[in-house]
């Protein structure tokens, strides 16, 4: 296993709209960001992953980019960037953009360019269609966020597609001068001093040329077009491209988010002499419980199917190719509403809990805004105060529109899935507006911000915090948690997760209570050892106590180096 400098990094994510407004206008924004580096390097993280900052009409909140070497408006300056480049490395943090080149937003003028005419030489920089001769769009695919995947455009007569929103054309890749063009672009970035990228949804980019019809499910409208651009029959030729053309010119860390990528193909994205990407985001873990609707029909996950997918991707790229561990981003419910227990009695106990679940794994660990203090998921009343595309669209077309769920159903599962769970700014202390900005935000406080926040945190030695920060200390000390080989334990237990990893002559044991009730952990005759040592627990524990047999209170997480 070859040692790299980005494997036995932790990584934050920023939002950079929820995360601190610095001057005053409702939107977080880059100086707001350079004000808490002091705060991140206190936490001890090495790497930030940055979501979008470039120039956006923020149709889809940056993930639409008009202009890919320009800053937002409202985010600042150029020179706020530069400023907070240089602010994060002296402090040793790497600063790793997020990529988002399967799309750009209909307001980059490349696409004003593109649509003007057939014949005009940026046309095929996307991916145009003319319709079926019924009158119909090329294929039956639905778009992420509703509606199909491709708009008709009157003045040239022809469909583009759009897998995310309209106002977000998805790039052709097929093209070798769009592709150089975002080589070079991306060249600026790393020259500027930039550390390394998160490609959104990049294993999209290479479709299907066929574009077949998809599947429609009974009761849908649109067809489900993933298997012609998930993984498709090119996206390793343009990874390795822009990996020769790019990044193997740099000390990067990139990380691929892919929707709907398996181990195997994790591997091939992922394999050191694969000379594509460090690390993949897969989504199985995070699907849990998608019912008949996906995210908007919620239903219970099983602890057993969570450590059988971990286990995979722990067990498949142990030889080869690296995991991201995360448990939410700005896509995905707050962790501990999701996998832990946010009630006033156990959101600590159970956010340490599942700290340690994620931070004792091989891969790199990745810790988004206000995890780290506990953040929950926020229950807004109306639908008029989201402010996600993804979760309003869904309310328009399933409650109105198709009428397939009632308002309730919706906002049951908005309250549980939607975006703007994570979304909601961080809590900085108990002043207004949760010490975020001075104004009203573009998106409401969660109600709890006055018991949840970072002053707070910071003034609790049993805060989440203080947890994290040990977690990362430990991760630095001990190359076992970094390096050694995992194995699952008590593989059929409905409430304890346990599992050790394993490094010359040392072995740690990790066992975690995922459930609010009290269960006794009998350690497996395998586990041999004469030496324990308790390195870090969320409850007081006699560290001489014997660990054959153990009674684990509520969420309760210990983890013992055995020698
Ligand atoms: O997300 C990719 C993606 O598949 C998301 O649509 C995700 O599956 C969904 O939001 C979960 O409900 C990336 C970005 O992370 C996301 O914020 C963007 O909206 C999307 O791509 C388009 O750029
Ligand atoms: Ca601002």
């Amino acid at each position: 296993m070859e040692r790299r400098w980005w494997k036995e990094a932790v990584v934050y994510q920023i939002y950079p709209r929820s995360f601190n407004d610095s001057n005053g206008d409702g939107i977080g924004d880059i100086k707001g960001i350079t004000e808490k580096l002091d705060y991140l390097s206190d936490l001890g993280v090495d790497v930030i992953w940055l979501s979008p900052v470039y120039k956006s009409p923020n149709d889809d909140n940056g993930y639409d980019i008009s202009d890919y070497q320009a800053i937002m408006d409202e985010f600042g300056t150029m020179a706020d960037f530069d400023e907070m480049l240089e602010e994060a490395h002296q402090r040793n943090i790497k600063i790793m953009m997020d990529l988002v080149v399967n799309h750009s937003s209909d307001e980059h003028a490349w696409f004003i360019e593109s649509r003007s005419s057939q014949d005009n030489p940026k046309r095929d920089y996307y991916i145009w269609k003319a319709g079926k001769d019924n009158g119909k769009a090329p294929t039956n695919w639905g778009a992420a966020f509703g509606g199909s995947a491709w708009e008709y455009d009157q003045n040239s007569d022809e469909y583009y597609l759009h897998l995310f929103s309209k106002k977000q054309p998805d790039l052709n890749w097929e093209n070798p001068r769009l592709r150089r063009e975002i080589y070079d672009m991306m060249s600026w970035w790393l020259d500027k001093g930039v550390d390394g990228f998160r490609m959104d949804v990049i294993n999209f980019i290479s479709k299907d040329p066929a574009y077949p019809d998809a599947k429609v499910q009974k009761g849908s409208k649109y067809g489900d077009g993933s298997p012609y651009y998930l993984n498709g029959p090119k996206v390793h030729d343009y990874l390795q491209e822009m990996n020769k053309e790019v990044l193997a010119k740099y000390d990067t860390i990139t990380v691929g988010e892919m929707p709907g990528v398996n181990v195997e193909e994790g591997k091939l994205y992922t394999g050191e002499d694969r000379h594509e990407l460090n690390m993949v985001f897969h989504f199985e873990h995070v699907s849990l419980g998608d019912g008949k609707y996906g995210k908007w029909a919620p239903e219970k996950w099983k602890l057993t199917e969570l450590k059988r997918i971990f286990t995979k991707w722990q067990k498949g790229l142990e030889e080869d190719g690296w995991n991201s561990l995360y448990w939410s981003n700005h896509d995905q419910p707050r962790a501990i509403s999701r996998f832990g227990n946010d009630s006033e009695n156990y959101r600590i106990t159970s956010g340490k809990m599942l700290a340690t679940c994620l931070h004792m794994m091989q891969g790199c660990p990745y810790i988004y805004q206000g995890e780290e203090i506990g953040m929950t998921n926020v229950s807004f009343a109306s639908i008029d105060e989201y402010r996600d595309i993804e979760t309003i669209n869904a309310y328009h077309s399933f409650v109105e529109e198709e009428q397939i769920l009632t308002h309730d159903q919706l906002m049951d599962a908005i309250h549980k899935r939607s975006r703007d769970n994570a979304r909601t700014p961080v809590q900085w202390s108990e002043n207004s507006y949760a010490g975020f900005s001075d104004v009203e935000p573009w998106i409401d406080v969660n109600s709890n911000y006055k018991e949840i926040n970072v002053k707070k945190a910071l003034q609790n030695p049993d805060s989440i915090f203080y947890y994290y920060k040990r977690l990362i200390e430990l991760r630095k000390e001990y190359p076992i948690i970094v390096y050694g080989s995992y194995d699952l334990l008590l593989e059929d237990h409905e409430q304890i997760y346990a599992y050790t990893r394993n490094f010359g002559n040392e072995q740690l044991l990790i066992i975690l209570n995922f459930s609010e009730e009290e269960v006794e952990f009998k350690l497996p005759s395998k586990i041999n050892f004469t030496q324990q040592e308790l390195l870090i627990s969320n409850y007081d524990v006699k560290v001489s106590e014997s660990i054959e047999s153990l009674v684990l209170r509520p969420y309760e997480a210990r983890v013992y180096l055995l020698k």
